[in-house]
């Protein structure tokens, strides 16, 4: 089975969690007290992941840190259909691999302030707040100009792909890092139907 190294609490962690589900595939979830524990600096930890950050999968063997490195890997990997990341479609990836570095910078700004304000982690967190505003203004344009077109999700007319999955944590959580959505409808109608995917389910902080 699957090894997630894993905190319960984590966007990333959850990231993982959420793809696994919507794929079918169990996971062996092996926790790490990140707060207040800070078991993610041991030296145990970091022999697994010398960045000491969470999450780190374990397939047979197979070690990725990196949440988006992981979803990339899953959908290769396990995805039949191809749908979650469109390998064989050079379009609609590289538009999904856009979309995981947005994820990556939804992580470094509405992310660390949510860590700021719920685990006391230092940050800049008016700069936070300001990027995560700047960048959430373009992601909702991006889905209002696509529901115009008949787009429903980040890359693709009529199906999920991991670039939504990738996406939707720092998202949803982003209030408990005082950073409002309420300026941004079409990112709303997006969370609910990511919501409404077959095989989705919650963590703590996100409500249905
Ligand atoms: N770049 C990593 C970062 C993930 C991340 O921030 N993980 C948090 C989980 S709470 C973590 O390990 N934080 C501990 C730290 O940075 O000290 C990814 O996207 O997977």
């Amino acid at each position: 089975m699957i090894a997630l190294y894993d905190y319960e609490l984590s966007s990333a962690c959850y990231k993982v969690r959420l793809l696994a589900g919507f794929l079918g595939l169990p996971l062996r979830r092996l926790a790490v007290d990140v707060y207040p524990g800070r078991q993610h600096r041991s030296p145990e930890f970091l022999a697994v992941n010398p960045l000491g950050e969470l999450p780190v999968m374990d397939d047979q063997g197979l070690v990725l840190y990196e949440a988006e490195a992981i979803l990339l890997y899953l959908a290769g990997r396990y995805d039949p259909s191809d749908l979650w990341c469109e390998s064989a479609n050079p379009g609609v990836l590289g538009a999904i691999t856009q979309w995981l570095a947005f994820a990556h910078r939804l992580a470094a700004s509405a992310g660390k302030a949510r860590l700021h304000d719920a685990m006391f982690i230092p940050a800049d967190i008016n700069a936070c707040r300001t990027e995560a505003h700047a960048l959430l203004r373009v992601m909702d344009e991006h889905l209002w100009f696509g529901e115009q077109d008949g787009r429903q999700w980040l890359c693709s007319h009529s199906h999920p792909t991991i670039a939504d999955v990738a996406c939707f944590p720092d998202v949803m959580l982003c209030e408990e890092g005082a950073i409002s959505r309420l300026a941004y409808p079409a990112i709303r109608r997006w969370t609910d139907r990511v919501k409404r995917i077959p095989k989705f389910h919650l963590m703590p902080g996100i409500f249905p």
